[in-house]
């Protein structure tokens, strides 16, 4: 198949999702055509079978709002035409549902048929999509798309109860892990003892955004750190960086938190970790979490939206209740007893093999795009 996918090229799960999907395709032989503002960040300068296509905004000074969904609508057509693509699969509803729909009514003009498939994940259905200004052009182009995919049950609920959305079919499909790039053997153990000085290594990567509660990852560790030897590493940046600094000078523990900044490959890392800190406010999924299960790093999260599909509470880690740091902290001590660690790293780096393996995960996307292109519903 000849596929377009649109995306947030930039720091974030649901880019990260898009961007493996089409690399994963394309290895399968498909044609991938990415069409966004910037180059995304996971994919590498070249490939096979996969090409980028720049979307470009301009600068008319009028504009102090430029259209950007307006120039991705009218690239996707350009694209489409040109590139002769079977089907348009856009990632984040708003605006790039928005956007897929224009073009596939523009195409209509011209005797084109475009299946758009839109995949859910998070905040374009709990948050921005619930805001006023956005909900009834949400509501109204995902009921437009062809098909529609989130990325857990529980987003399916959310998207059910926000938009009522009788007549749209949402088909669960989760996100998914390599089980092989993000194997720990792989790895080697010279990284842990560089980051943790023989001490158990506690990590958190994220774009540091309020919804991840960087806070209370400081102050989950410093529960730990009270007890025991240990460090924090603190992957990504973002708004709430200088306040998760902050936090670990206030609470005495500045010098055994190390803030890495932004690092695009993070499975070396994972797999230099003992435990993974994940105490989102809400998280549809929440990638990150399962790139840690796949590194045979057991996760102390929030029991919030669909972390529970992900983690196995008391198995491949816990699930706690939001804001209770001290719950986190007690938890995290539990799993770094050696034995617990041991036989919690195997289930876990087991689990995310068993149910979110890129090829099984992939192969549920290739069956949804036949079932688009030959009009199923
Ligand atoms: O929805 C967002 O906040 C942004 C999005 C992203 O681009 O990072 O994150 C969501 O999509 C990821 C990939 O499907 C999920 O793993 C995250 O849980 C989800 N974030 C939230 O729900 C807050």
């Amino acid at each position: 198949m000849k596929l377009g996918i649109t995306c947030y090229p930039t720091y974030g799960g649901s880019g990260a999702v898009a961007t493996e999907l089409g690399i994963a395709l394309a290895a399968r032989g498909h044609e991938v055509h990415f069409i966004t503002y910037e180059h995304p960040f996971r994919l590498p300068h070249f490939l096979p079978r996969v090409t980028f296509h720049e979307v470009n905004i301009g600068n008319y000074p009028l504009f102090e709002y430029p259209p950007y969904d307006l120039a991705l609508a009218v690239r996707m057509h350009d694209v489409v035409l040109k590139e002769g693509l079977d089907l348009l699969h856009v990632h984040y509803a708003i605006p790039h549902a928005t956007s897929a729909w224009i073009a596939k009514e523009m195409l209509a003009t011209q005797g084109r048929k475009l299946p758009v498939v839109t995949t859910l994940h998070g905040t374009d259905i709990t948050i921005v999509g619930q805001d006023h200004s956005y909900h009834a052009i949400t509501r109204f182009s995902i009921e437009r798309s062809d098909r529609i995919t989130s990325v857990s049950q529980w987003l399916k609920d959310e998207t059910v109860k926000a938009f009522g959305c009788e007549n749209c079919r949402v088909d669960v499909i989760p996100n998914f892990v390599d089980p092989v790039a993000f194997d720990r053997a792989r790895h080697g153990d010279a990284l842990r003892r560089e980051l943790g000085h023989g001490n158990p290594v506690l990590m958190h990567i994220s774009n540091f955004r309020p919804v991840k509660r960087v806070r209370d990852v400081v102050r989950t560790f410093a529960g730990v750190r009270a007890l025991r030897p240990a460090t924090l590493v603190m992957v990504g940046d973002g708004p709430d960086r200088g306040a998760a600094e902050e936090e670990a000078r206030t609470l005495g523990v500045a010098q055994d938190v190390r803030f890495l900044g932004r690092i695009d490959d993070v499975a070396p890392l994972l797999a230099a970790a003992d435990l993974y800190l994940f105490p989102s406010e809400t998280e549809s999924f929440g990638l990150s979490a399962l790139e840690a299960l796949a590194s045979g790093v057991p996760v102390i999260a929030s029991r919030v939206g669909g972390v529970a599909e992900v983690v196995q509470d008391g198995v491949t880690g816990a699930l706690l209740p939001l804001g209770d740091v001290q719950a986190m902290s007690a938890a995290a001590l539990a799993f770094l007893e050696p034995a617990r660690w041991a036989k919690a790293s195997a289930a876990a780096a087991a689990d995310a093999r068993a149910r979110f393996a890129t090829a099984d995960v992939v192969a549920q996307y290739e069956t949804l795009y036949a079932e688009a292109l030959a009009g199923v519903r």
